[in-house]
C-alpha cells in the first residue's frame, strides 16, 4: 500500500484561561489546534503550545510555511519530521519553529492511530497500563499558608511526589516554605524543587545544599537553561554535596541539545516537553538517548499528552512520571470537545478509551 499524503492542513490559535492563574500576567495559556487530512480520507487532531509569549508566531509559521511545505508530502510523521526541520531551520534550530512543527507531527500522529482505530499509546507500542503523577504547582507568588493549603490539597488527592518552586530574593524565605512543605508532605513523599533559571551558578550551590535538608528528589532548572557549563560544574559540585540530582529540559529543544547536556553529565534527569520538542517523533530520539546515557526521563507537563506517551516510553532509568499541574489539564480547563484521553486519580494516571490522542480543541 503506498503512503497517503497530506491532502490539506488547517490551524486555528486560540487562548485558554486559567482558572488558577500561573502568575500575575499569566493568566490564560496559548494554543494553536491543528488538523490534517490525509488522500486516504483519514484526518488527525493535534496542537501546538505556547503559555505566554509567541502565539500568533507559532500560528504564523503553521499557517504559512508549515503548510506550504506538508500539503502534497507523503504523511509518514517520522519520516516528515527531519525534512520539516531542516527546512524550518533557517529561522531558528529549536524554539518557535519546533514548537509550530509539533502541531503537524501530532495530528499526523493522530490521523495514523485513527486510520487504523488505535490509541497512539497502542500504535507505537504499550509498555504500561499506568504511571504515577506527581502534582505540580506554579506557586512562587503563594504565600507559605497558600503553599502548604496546596500540598495538603495533593496529600489528600494521594499523590505521593510533589513539585514547587523555589528561587525568592531571600534564601531563608525558601528554607522555611519547603520547611514547611516538608512536614506537610512527611517523610515518605517524594519532593521535587523547580527555580525555573533563576539562580546563577554559586547561589544555586548554596541554595540547594541548604534546601537539601527538607529530602529533595530533584533540583529543576536551577540556572539559565541553556548554560552547559554551569549545569556542568553545578553537578560536579552537587555530586561531591548533598548528592541532589539536576532535572532540566522543559527549555532545551532538541535531541541535539540534550545530547550535549547528557554527555557532560549535565543533568541526572531529563524533561523534554514534547511540544517544545517538536512531537512525539524527536521525543522517541530523545528517550532513546536518555537512555543510552543512564538518565531517567519524565516529560514535562501536558499531561493529556505527557500521560499517553509516558505508557510507550523506555523505563531502564526510571519509570516515567506524569506532571499535573493544579487545575491546568485542558480537560479540566474546559478545552477539550471530547471526554479527557487520561483521567489522574490518586496519584496514578491511567488513559480513557480513545482512538488517535483523543485530543480535539473545542
Ligand atoms: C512550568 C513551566 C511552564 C508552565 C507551567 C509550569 C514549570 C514546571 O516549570 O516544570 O511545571
Ligand atoms: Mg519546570
Amino acid at each position: 500500500m503506498t503512503t497517503p499524503t497530506i491532502a490539506a492542513f488547517d490551524t486555528r490559535a486560540l487562548r485558554v484561561p486559567l482558572t488558577r492563574p500561573w502568575a500575575a500576567d499569566v493568566t490564560s495559556i496559548g494554543v494553536v489546534a491543528t488538523h490534517v487530512v490525509r488522500s486516504d480520507g483519514a484526518e488527525g487532531w493535534g496542537f501546538s503550545w505556547t503559555p505566554q509569549i509567541g502565539l500568533e508566531a507559532v500560528h504564523a509559521l503553521l499557517a504559512n510555511d508549515i503548510t506550504a511545505f506538508a500539503v502534497g508530502r507523503a504523511a509518514d510523521p517520522a519520516a516528515l519530521w527531519p525534512a520539516a526541520w531542516a527546512h524550518l531551520h533557517e529561522a531558528g534550530g529549536g524554539g518557535v519553529t519546533t514548537i509550530a512543527l509539533a502541531g503537524l507531527d501530532l495530528a499526523l500522529w493522530d490521523a495514523e492511530a485513527r486510520a487504523v482505530g488505535a490509541a497512539v499509546s497502542d500504535l507505537l507500542g504499550r509498555r504500561r497500563e499506568s504511571v504515577r503523577a506527581y502534582g505540580s504547582g506554579v506557586n512562587l507568588h503563594y504565600s507559605i499558608d497558600e503553599l502548604v493549603a496546596q500540598v495538603q490539597r495533593w496529600v489528600d488527592a494521594g499523590f505521593d511526589a510533589v513539585k514547587v518552586k523555589v528561587g525568592k530574593p531571600d534564601l531563608t524565605e525558601d528554607v522555611d516554605r519547603m520547611a514547611a512543605v516538608r512536614a506537610t508532605l512527611g517523610p515518605d513523599r517524594a519532593l521535587m524543587i523547580d527555580a525555573n533559571q533563576r539562580w546563577s551558578l554559586d547561589r544555586a550551590t548554596a541554595s540547594i545544599e541548604a534546601l537539601a535538608a527538607s529530602d529533595l528528589a530533584w533540583i529543576e532548572e536551577p540556572l539559565r537553561a541553556d548554560d552547559l557549563a554551569g549545569h556542568t560544574e553545578l553537578a560536579r559540585r552537587l555530586a561531591s554535596g548533598s548528592g541532589v540530582p539536576i532535572a532540566l529540559g522543559e527549555n532545551v529543544h532538541t535531541v541535539h541539545r540534550f545530547g550535549d547536556f547528557l554527555r557532560a553529565g549535565a543533568a541526572q534527569i531529563v524533561q523534554p516537553n514534547i511540544v517544545r520538542v517538536g512531537g512525539i517523533s524527536p521525543l522517541r530520539e530523545i528517550a532513546d538517548l536518555a537512555v543510552a546515557h543512564g538518565a531517567a526521563l519524565h516529560p514535562h507537563l501536558l499531561p493529556e499528552l505527557s500521560g499517553q506517551l509516558a505508557m510507550v516510553l523506555p523505563g531502564d532509568v526510571a519509570e516515567p512520571l506524569a506532571e499535573d499541574v493544579e487545575d491546568a489539564g485542558f480537560g479540566a480547563l474546559g478545552a477539550l470537545r471530547d471526554t479527557s484521553p487520561v483521567r489522574i486519580a490518586d496519584g496514578i494516571l491511567t488513559e480513557t478509551p480513545h482512538v488517535g490522542l483523543g485530543l480535539r480543541f473545542a
